[in-house]
């Protein structure tokens, strides 16, 4: 049976609230900041009662900051609407008269009219060039601007107006070939090194590098490497962007480092290439959502000043529940159809907002500012990002694309728009006041006043109260002494018999790197929760790992000689989780050369199926970033990698790393090749500053390190040389083998000598790719040269006098030995691992991928049935006793 509870007696809620929010409303009058503490206090009341408390992730859809809270404008309006109207122009006008003159060229308006104020806010009263120092050590780093890569028409058009580029430049815009400096479609240091730092427009990858980028600022002031200041890194997002997981996907970062140099503005436009970025819902709302809950700081500019009188005057609130109602299709629409289709669809739901409305014309309405484009509003948001302490913030900025554009204004199609019409063209020259006439905006003319005139003499002293002008990208001479290599010894001594792997070797060297008095500093391990894979662990004991807060806790293993050790001026970057956040701190600590003066030396170690494979695209933005550092693909090879089966096992890392043109690949064998090529790699990048950067691969196989044989240096680097000459007389073949697998070549070598008396030498090939860019290079040469000697290549030198067909064979595909055919006609057979690996042991892998000795010794024994020198039965016998399954399934394809 039940007891019927008694039901309370009534209260007056109504009243009971009112008295509550008085009392409250006191509180924040008194002092704002109790009030906060008030309501915490009252929250966790709340849940010692047992009441549900609905932790609010997003807040209505109006500004953060209201007005009673904002300060006025600190410019000159005037001015810089001026300034502005100019940017837009000349952006507009470089997009449409270059896509009239050269139809299809491309280019973008759209984007940038959306972005525009939100820009220029922060080039007159933020973005700093560089900072003084407050110890007097002269210019410290400025900001870093990360900008949508499609907005970089209004980028060019600023630097035209500030007098940093000339006309002829803008007319070269999307025209990099025709013998004079153009200009990149969007940002590419590689392109233009003196403009561009960060390359963004591969959607992502911006914002993911801003976060890591912000993170290293950090690392480098918490290790005492540049003096702290309050530079900050901004990065500008478009709201479609936000969907690449790249974008999202390492904010959390950001909260747990704290990271309050951290900026992030989403232009929220509402509209991405196709179409509304979510037209069903409120993109503004889902990405407060996403940011608050990943701990950020949020500040929403979705209304402009010229709402502010309309809630003012709205006492039911009627207006934010209409604003509630629609969703980003409704909010498009209302701006590509006008004021009278606002007042209708939009006012008119209720008749009270008609009512709020009824002073204004259509036009008036029309006009209704969005946030993201009323300078007072992002003033505020972004002093108040300034002023946050303790994690990074997110503005979130209504905008329009298309903005001023006429009749693309807020279009499904505006982001392709590329031309605008004549009427458009009138209209802008029009709305913004653009002293051309309309002939000469029909053809684009660029506009820029004289020097003396107010704005432009306003918009110089804006920048040079900021420290100079932006984006600029300068490298300063870098002071580097590269260690000898007799400081090696080591590394290219041999092992002593001592069965150890590349990794142990390369592991054993980076102590020995972070040791050395001058460079040891400057290099930055890092690894993607993979230490202990690579046995790390003393390199973690040695220099720490980089813990913004330290150690708060002890660890279990504290008392081992091998600890985790974690120190707020640790070394070591251990990323978890996250191959893309490595990568985007590889790419702050290469690049970091440039953006610090500092010639960081990073060394990211990783499970190279991992690498190149997933995170492509952020390493040909870093060869774009004109980045320099060491990739280490670890655990590499298709059979060297045993028991882990087809997701794990490389082999076709060094084809994919060798279409990246600055990203040199090696693949080493024995311990003191990669110590050769690492200490070159520190010559050329850093003493020699060659814009480069390397991939080597090292393996997990024991075995015993041989001594480095007299003057094969050269030969190591440009990516061949011979390591056993035939022991027994002239050799009829060459093999080639690279990483472990030239261990198989070698035992195969003795098997042919042995068992058949066929005499053959080994090399050892380090670089495929390396020999095939001398080899095409050498090609073009004699190419373009027909009337002059014929110049060899490294290859064609160094196999001079060298007979017999050649064996390739290696851990990876076999398109890379593939790639020296041209030069070595008719002679080469190889042999490679095509196709899914899978999981067993070493010895079945190769037999299976056909690379062990017994397929090495085989393919040279048929290879000579065919060249007709031996006898093709012996050879068909040959394999049979070799154990060789000639009826076995193709690798490649199983
Ligand atoms: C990785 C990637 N995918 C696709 C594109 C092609 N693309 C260029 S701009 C764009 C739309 C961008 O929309 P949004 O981020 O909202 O920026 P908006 O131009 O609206 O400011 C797309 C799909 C790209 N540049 N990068
Ligand atoms: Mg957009």
């Amino acid at each position: 049976m039940t007891t019927k509870l008694e039901t309370p007696a009534q209260v007056d809620f109504t009243a009971e609230v009112s008295e509550w929010i008085e009392a409250f409303d006191e509180v924040v009058a008194n002092d704002w900041e109790q009030s906060a503490e008030l309501l915490e206090a009252l929250r966790t009341r709340a849940r010692e009662a047992g009441v549900p408390v609905a932790s609010e992730l997003t807040t209505p859809y109006q500004n953060t900051i209201p007005k009673h809270d904002e300060i006025p404008y600190p410019g000159n309006r005037q001015l810089e609407r001026r300034v502005e109207a100019l940017i837009r122009w000349n952006a507009m006008a470089m997009v449409h008269a270059q896509n009239k003159k050269d139809a299809g060229i491309g280019g973008h308006i759209s984007t940038y009219s959306s972005l525009a104020t939100l820009l220029e806010v922060g080039f007159n009263h933020f973005f700093h060039a560089k900072y003084k120092s407050a110890t007097g050590a002269g210019d410290l780093p400025g900001d870093f601007v990360y900008f949508q890569g499609h907005a970089s028409p209004g980028v060019y058009a600023r630097a035209y107006v500030e007098g940093r580029l000339d006309e002829k430049r803008l007319k070269n815009f999307r025209h990099e070939l025709r013998g004079e400096p153009g200009l990149s479609s969007y940002p590419h240091p590689w392109l233009m090194p003196d403009f561009w730092k960060f390359p963004t427009v591969s959607m992502g990858i911006g914002p993911l590098n801003a976060i890591y980028q912000a993170r290293f600022m950090r690392y480098l002031e918490n290790r005492g490497l540049i003096e702290k200041s309050d530079r900050k890194v901004w990065a500008f997002v478009g709201d479609g962007e936000s969907d690449e997981v790249d974008t999202l996907g390492a904010i959390s970062l950001g909260s747990r480092e704290k990271l309050d140099n951290l900026i992030f503005v989403v232009n929220c436009n509402l509209q991405r290439l196709d179409g509304p970025v979510r037209g069903n819902k409120r993109i503004i709302d889902e990405l407060e959502g996403m940011f608050r809950g990943a701990g950020w700081n949020v500040i929403k500019v979705v209304w402009g000043s010229d709402w502010d009188e309309l809630f003012e005057r709205d006492h039911q609130g009627l207006l934010l529940k209409r604003m509630e109602e629609c969703v980003d299709g409704d909010y498009q629409a209302f701006k590509a159809k006008g004021g009278a289709y606002l007042r209708k669809e939009f006012f008119g739901k209720y008749p009270e907002l008609l009512k709020l409305v009824e002073d204004k014309t259509d036009e008036e309405l029309a006009r209704l500012h969005r946030g993201g484009h009323d300078p007072v509003k992002i003033y505020n948001a972004y002093k108040r990002a300034l002023e946050h302490k303790g994690g990074p913030t997110v503005i979130l900025a209504k905008t329009v694309k298309g903005y001023g554009l006429g009749s693309t204004e807020a279009r499904n199609a505006s982001h392709q728009e590329k031309k605008l019409t004549d009427e458009s063209l009138k209209y802008f020259i029009k709305r913004f006041d653009i002293p051309v006439t309309e002939e000469a905006a029909k053809e684009g003319a660029f506009f820029r006043p004289e020097d003396s005139a107010p704005e432009i003499k306003y918009l110089h002293e804006r920048r040079e109260e900021l420290g100079g002008y932006l984006p600029k990208r300068e490298v300063a001479k870098i002071e580097f002494k590269t260690p000898a290599l007799d400081t090696l010894k080591e590394w290219t001594g041999g092992s002593n018999n001592r069965a150890v792997s590349t990794t142990m070797g390369f592991v054993s060297l980076l102590r020995h790197l972070l040791k050395d008095a001058s460079m040891g500093k400057l290099v930055v391990p890092i690894v993607p929760d993979e230490g202990r894979t690579f046995g790390l662990e003393s390199v973690i004991k040695q220099v720490g790992i980089y813990a913004p807060e330290g150690q708060k806790y002890i660890p279990h293993d504290s008392d081992m000689l091998l600890s985790y050790r974690e120190e707020k001026n640790g070394q070591i970057l251990e990323e978890g989780i996250t191959e893309a956040g490595s990568m985007a701190s590889f790419t702050a600590a290469g690049t970091a050369y440039a953006n610090y003066k500092l010639p960081m030396i990073p060394f990211y170690m990783y499970y190279s199926m991992f690498g190149f494979q997933r995170i492509g695209d952020m390493a040909w933005a870093f060869a774009d970033s004109r980045g320099k550092g060491f990739l280490m693909g670890g655990t590499a090879g298709r059979t060297t990698m045993l028991g882990e089966g087809l997701q794990h096992q490389d082999g076709h890392s060094h084809v994919l790393s060798s279409t990246v043109p600055t990203c040199l690949s090696y693949d080493p064998a024995y311990v003191y090749e990669l110590a050769v090529i690492v200490r070159d790699g520190l010559r050329r990048m850093y003493e020699n500053a060659e814009d480069v950067f390397y991939y080597i691969t090292m393996y997990n196989e024991d075995y015993a390190m041989p001594v480095m044989p007299e003057g094969v240096e050269e030969g190591i680097l440009r990516g061949l040389y011979k390591y056993r000459a035939a022991a027994k007389g002239e050799a009829v073949a060459q093999l080639f083998g690279s990483g472990p697998i030239l261990n198989e070549v070698l035992r195969a070598q003795e098997i042919l000598s042995t068992k058949y008396k066929i005499e053959t030498d080994v090399w050892s090939v380090t670089s495929y790719t390396e020999l095939r860019r001398d080899a095409l290079a050498i090609e073009r040469w004699n190419r373009l040269h027909p009337a002059e000697a014929v110049k060899k290549n490294y290859l064609e030198t160094a196999l001079e006098g060298a007979k017999g067909p050649i064996i390739a064979a290696s851990d990876y595909m076999k398109v890379l030995p593939d790639a020296l055919s041209p030069w070595l006609p008719s002679r080469l057979v190889t042999l490679g691992t095509d196709g899914f690996g899978r999981s067993d042991n070493r010895e079945h892998l190769r037999r299976h991928f056909e690379v062990s000795a017994e397929a090495i010794a085989g393919a040279t024994l048929s290879r000579l049935a065919r060249d007709g020198k031996v006898k093709p039965k012996v050879a068909q016998k040959a394999l049979a006793e070799l154990g060789l399954d000639t009826e076995a399934g193709d690798p490649a394809k199983a």
